[in-house]
């Protein structure tokens, strides 16, 4: 843990490191408390650097027992220590330096670098774990090949496993074994990866495009087999994606996945050994949900394609993150959205297909616009390449990968699928095997299309998320139609002034019947199809189409073509219209979404005393066309996230916003409450579960009608869930009923939650659920109990540890980010409490102790009086004695 005043790294101040690592040879003898790591590297002189210098490497938390240059030990006065880096100095092209460590797994509570977890041994590396491990110059810069040899107890840890192909394996004294690895593709230290525990694995053999058979596992402890069956098949469907759509194949001849119930984040790209967060591995239809399924196959993908988009082409410096994050999250998107295509294709074709592709394309924006857009307009604001940091690790952020992931999205759009596809094939062909920048991606993009892309690098400088404002101009007399696009991208720390972007702006006219009108420019001969992408590159620009029939209705940034706020003036008759026959199934989603904004904004601000008859309505229109698949129309009677309410509201106020959410809910579930107990009934799938986008639309409708039904306190609807909580024959179903439960003032909530625990005592990732439900649950009876004294009462729960991240994301972060109202309770006992967690939290992890903290980060959007509250708390975080660099930089920018 660093205790020191955390320094800030410059983006600028990069330079190559005097000396590399061509290869390195690693041996460990593991043990609980006392593991030996030592580590034979042929270090060089590097020929990209600028200045000679000593060979630096970095150490944490390390105990050195020897040192060793060339064999001999070192004069004291050839070796420094200063700052956590060793300088040695050495002469010559090469030098062998080997150092032998001692750690002390046990005692890692912070889950970076080598750690226990349930008996076994486990790493995370990336960003910097690998210096707590031994002493390295551990930068994404430095790539060497590995050899490692791993040795334990063989009762405690039968499973050896460590990156590329096993070379050899046997048996030692003393009841202990061993195992030799080595990977053949030189890696940066953060791809390192080790396990060692009692495991069992799901096996596969596949061939590959070229026709090599690999060797597919996924290891999970012993009892979870069946539970792992989803991630291997996901595993498969991304290589083969892969393959198909961008060329690119598994380079082993073994790919492993180890789940492990101790992780900080979701998953880790570990070269041919992807180490899971259990949540990401483990599903079958008695634990897990539709969206559960959903995330293993993602996050599977996800860490499937950085083998290409991370580690075969890596990262120069950590500023360079979105180069593997962002370009990866996008194309696991893709990959999604593909499966979602094909599956919907299948039985319902082409338009089943485009609104498929539309739910993940929803789902996406509503991430980015919960997350990112909150990011962008609070203290920690920053570029997708930022330009500083004191702790790399609070940089894995929505703006990195979301906002990053819609940066390639924008590249993809602006050159086209297989424009895009010619330049990534280029940036491997000039990159493979090295650690580049994102101007070197960018230039691959631009060199392969023949297109000047250096406006549109600033979309890698500038923070903030760009406003863009758009107003239409009919000529009757003409039949033209001028649309005039304005942007601006508001200041944010360090930022005070913004240059124009590029941003392609997706556009569709609709005519008065409802339909696509053609488009054409002005000067164009011909009209083209009904939606076009517009570059807007200037602060304000003018488009004239020519040839209308009558004054269109504009569809603007269709697709979510750009990660900005579109302001467009539209009264409650346009939207309503757009809801109604928008042909962007995006569009028509967002409609909706802003006309439940402006209802639920303005009974929070007291414009409005009711929900607008209007409004329910053009709701309940959607909610019934039948010609909607039900995942569509479940999208769309989906209220707005209340974070992202929470920040078009100025001054944020929780209360107000609930008791404007809960009136809403409440007036939907009674006067719609015929229509929604017809879609519990209708939407119920029989049959034993598969994992099915059609069934999973049609519990998801199921579910949010019991929701809806719920919230009004309707008996029947309350008596629904109650019946098919008892009866659900699968998580989604079972879980969809509690939620309901939960969300509601019935009595059948207490019984239902003992029994839900009860059913799955012992099992780890559904109490999790059960966790993050009651810290989540909203107050739907004033005399209920403040949701606080619940998350107190669970932080003694058996089953709950502050050393477990998945149980401190469900309770205490669910409280801090999912519940406002009940966390910045008027009388400040949230944030006082929320104060206790993070100190508390940071002596044991302080990455997973930042992410709590980064809930109060954007309090100066709250009310005065909220502020006030909030203040004191920050400060009182900011002095705890020994705070880590991770809470310091959130505390710090956010009092700043
Ligand atoms: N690359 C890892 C994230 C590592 C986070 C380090 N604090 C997972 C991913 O993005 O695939
Ligand atoms: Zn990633």
């Amino acid at each position: 843990m660093k205790t020191e005043h955390a320094p800030t790294i410059q983006r600028a101040d990069y330079r190559p490191l005097a000396w590399t690592v061509e290869s390195i040879d690693l041996h460990f003898k593991l043990d609980p408390d006392a593991t030996l790591v030592t580590s034979r590297m042929v270090c060089a002189r590097n020929p990209a650097a600028v200045d000679e210098g000593p060979i630096l490497l970095w150490g944490e938390a390390l105990e050195r027992i020897s040192l060793k240059v060339d064999d001999a030990a070192l004069p004291a006065e050839a070796v420094r220590e200063a700052d956590g880096v060793l300088q040695i100095d050495a002469a010559g092209e090469r030098a062998v330096v080997e150092v032998v460590t001692r750690i002390d797994p046990r005692a890692n509570t912070t889950l970076s670098g080598l750690y226990l977890s349930n008996g076994g041994f486990f790493t995370q590396c990336e960003a910097e774990g690998f210096r707590r491990i031994t002493y390295f110059p551990d930068r994404p810069d430095v790539m060497a090949r590995y050899t490692v040899t791993l040795e334990a107890d063989r009762a405690e840890c039968p499973v050896l496993l460590s990156n590329g192909n096993l070379l050899e394996q046997g048996e030692l004294p003393g009841g202990r074994h061993f195992a030799k690895w080595e990977d053949p593709f030189p890696k940066p230290s953060y791809l390192f990866a080790l396990v060692a525990a009692k495991l069992v694995a799901l096996e596969r053999t596949v061939t590959t495009a070229s026709g090599r058979e690999v060797l597919l596992q996924v290891w999970v402890e012993e009892g979870n087999l069946d539970r792992s069956e989803h991630a291997m098949d996901s595993l498969i469907h991304s290589m083969r994606w892969d393959e198909e759509t961008f060329g690119l194949e598994l380079d082993l001849d073994r790919f492993m996945i180890v789940a492990v119930g101790d992780f900080n984040m979701g998953a880790m790209e570990n070269k041919g050994l992807n180490i899971f967060n259990t949540k990401f591995i483990l599903a079958k239809p008695d634990t897990a949900t539709d969206v559960d399924y959903e995330n293993v196959e993602s996050v599977v993908a996800h860490e499937y394609f950085h083998n290409w988009t991370g580690n075969r082409v890596t990262c120069r410096d950590w500023f360079q993150l979105t180069l593997k994050e962002g370009l990866t999250v996008f194309r696991d998107q893709q990959f999604s959205a593909d499966m979602l295509a094909r599956v919907a294709g299948e039985a319902a074709g082409p338009a089943g297909a485009a609104s498929a592709r539309a739910v993940k394309r929803i789902d996406d924006v509503r991430v980015l616009r919960a997350a990112q857009f909150a990011e962008d307009g609070g203290p920690m604001a920053h570029p997708i390449r930022p330009d500083s940091y004191q702790e790399i690790n609070n940089f894995y952020t929505a703006t990195v990968y979301e906002k990053g992931a819609e940066v390639i999205r924008m590249l993809h759009t602006l050159l086209g699928p297989e424009g895009f596809r010619n330049g990534m094939d280029l940036y491997f062909s000039y990159h493979d095997g090295q650690a580049v920048t994102c101007d070197d991606f960018v230039e691959a993009l631009s060199e392969a299309n023949g297109v000047d892309l250096d406006q549109f690098m600033r979309w890698y400088e500038q923070a903030g998320t760009p406003r863009v404002s758009a107003r239409g101009e009919w000529d009757a007399a003409t039949g033209s139609y001028t649309l005039t696009l304005a942007q601006r991208t508001p200041p944010t720390p360090g930022q005070p002034e913004k240059q124009p972007l590029v941003i392609p702006v997706a556009v569709g006219l609709i005519g008065p019947d409802g339909r696509d009108r053609a488009l054409r420019l002005e000067g164009e001969s011909q009209a083209g199809a009904g939606t076009r992408v517009l570059a807007l590159t200037e602060a304000e620009q003018r488009f004239r189409f020519t040839g209308l029939d009558a004054e269109p209705v504009p569809s603007l940034l269709r697709g979510f073509s750009a990660p900005v706020i579109l302001e467009l003036d539209e009264d409650d008759a346009r939207l309503a219209f757009r809801m109604a026959h928008d042909a962007d199934p995006f569009n028509r989603w967002d409609a909706a979404q802003r006309y439940a904004e402006r209802v639920i904004l303005g009974l929070a601000g007291g414009q409005a005393g009711a929900v607008p008859e209007a409004f329910i309505a053009a709701f309940r229109a959607l909610l019934n066309n039948p010609a909607l698949d039900p995942a569509f129309r479940a999208q769309a009677a989906s209220l707005p996230t209340e974070s992202y309410l929470l920040e078009r509201m100025a001054p944020a106020d929780p209360a107000a916003l609930r008791a404007a959410l809960v009136l809403t809910m409440r007036t939907l579930g009674g006067v719609l409450a015929e229509h929604w107990l017809r879609l519990v009934e209708s939407m119920h799938v029989p049959g034993p579960y598969r994992y099915h986008p059609a069934d999973a639309g049609r519990r998801a409708l199921g579910n949010l009608a019991l929701r809806y039904l719920a919230a009004a306190g309707d008996a029947r609807g309350l008596a629904a869930a109650s019946a098919r909580y008892a009866a659900a024959t699968n998580m989604t179903e079972r879980f969809g009923a509690l939620a309901a439960l939960v969300q509601s003032a019935s009595p059948a909530r207490e019984p239902a939650l003992a029994a839900f625990h009860e059913r799955y005592r012992g099992d780890a990732l559904v109490l999790d659920k059960w966790f993050a439900l009651q810290a989540g649950a909203w107050r739907w009876d004033d005399a209920a109990a403040p949701t606080l004294a619940r998350v107190r009462a669970l932080l003694s729960d058996a089953a709950f540890s502050l050393s477990n991240p998945n149980k401190v994301y469900a309770l205490l972060g669910t409280f801090f980010r999912a519940n406002a109202a009940e966390f910045h309770a008027a009388d400040g006992s949230g944030h006082a409490f929320w104060a206790e967690q993070v100190i508390e939290l940071d002596r044991k992890n302080p990455q997973v102790a930042a992410r709590m903290a980064r809930a109060l980060e954007n309090w100066r959007h709250y009310t005065p009086a909220l502020q006030a509250s909030i203040r004191p708390q920050l400060e009182r975080v900011l002095a705890a004695p020994g705070l880590s660099a991770d809470v310091q930089e959130i505390v710090g920018k956010a009092l700043a």
